[in-house]
């Protein structure tokens, strides 16, 4: 069968059920975390939940394969259930390429590994479960960073990017996806509210929207473009460029 575009070759194939996690009132709302609720969700609950999300997965598949180098390895760091690590798999023709995915929740791990592991490609991944704060990259031409970094704490994101940086190859590009927040109030309040429609309008209520908020408000920490843009070149990026943007989400890309 011939099969042409690139969102054949996205997350939308992967299994899921509807995320109706914050649809009954809660006596108490606690801290979000990727356990194994979330991670049987997942794909349902990022695509309604952030707009975008599908265009730039598919854009990292495209992006990695321009990037990527021989007998290099492309990182997917909080790689959730594998979609940017599928994206790339699926695009990339460069010779020797092994992707790695990394995440520290277990239940992500294991369903991205299902998943990946059911796929008969030619491109290696390995999934390591791993805080990537910690961790050492090697020879790595392309690294994605699609929406975790708002979830280190700001006072180690530094020290992360620098890591990073340091395991990339000369011309290696970086993918740092986030949710922004504004200097300007009336424009933070306005693409906040515009978020808020986007999410109304894919069929979640306002019962959904205020919980999974205050579940989010201590674990994820949105910081301002430029803020991101200073911290890419004080890590020692050469290029830095945004990309994309919809509403309160934006992506980047960094050259080493
Ligand atoms: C996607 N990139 O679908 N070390 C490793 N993993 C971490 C850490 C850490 N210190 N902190 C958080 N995570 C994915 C979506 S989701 C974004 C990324 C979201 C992991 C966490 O377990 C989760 O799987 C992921 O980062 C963030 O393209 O849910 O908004």
């Amino acid at each position: 069968m011939y099969t042409s575009g690139i969102s054949m070759f996205d997350f939308q194939t992967m299994p899921t059920d509807k995320d109706t996690l914050y649809s009954v009132a809660l006596d108490q709302v606690t801290d979000f975390r990727f356990d194994d609720q979330v991670a049987r969700v997942f794909p349902d609950m990022i695509k309604r939940s952030v707009p975008g999300y599908s265009h730039i997965i598919a854009m990292i598949g495209v992006l990695a394969n321009q990037y990527a180098q021989p007998d290099s390895q492309l990182y997917d760091l909080g790689s959730s259930l594998g979609a940017a690590s599928l994206a790339m798999r699926h695009r990339v023709q460069t010779p020797g390429v092994r992707i790695v995915a990394v995440d520290n929740s277990q239940a992500m791990l294991d369903r991205a590994r299902d998943f990946l592991e059911s796929e008969d490609l030619p491109v290696p991944v390995e999934c390591l479960c791993a805080d990537i704060t910690e961790l050492d990259l090697e020879r790595a031409s392309f690294v994605v960073l699609n929406f975790t970094l708002q979830f280190i704490a700001p006072q180690h994101r530094s020290q992360t990017l620098s890591r990073i940086y340091s395991g990339m190859l000369p011309g290696a590009a970086l993918i740092l996806s986030e949710k922004l927040c504004f200097d300007d109030p009336q424009q933070d309040a306005l693409l906040s509210k515009h978020h808020h429609d986007f999410k109304r309008a894919n069929g979640y209520s306002d019962l959904e929207i205020s919980q999974k908020r205050q579940a989010i408000e201590h674990v994820m920490l949105p910081e301002t473009a430029q803020t991101h843009i200073d911290r890419l070149h004080a890590v020692g990026f050469k290029h830095v460029s945004q990309w994309f943007q919809s509403f309160n989400f934006a992506s980047f890309i960094a050259i080493k």
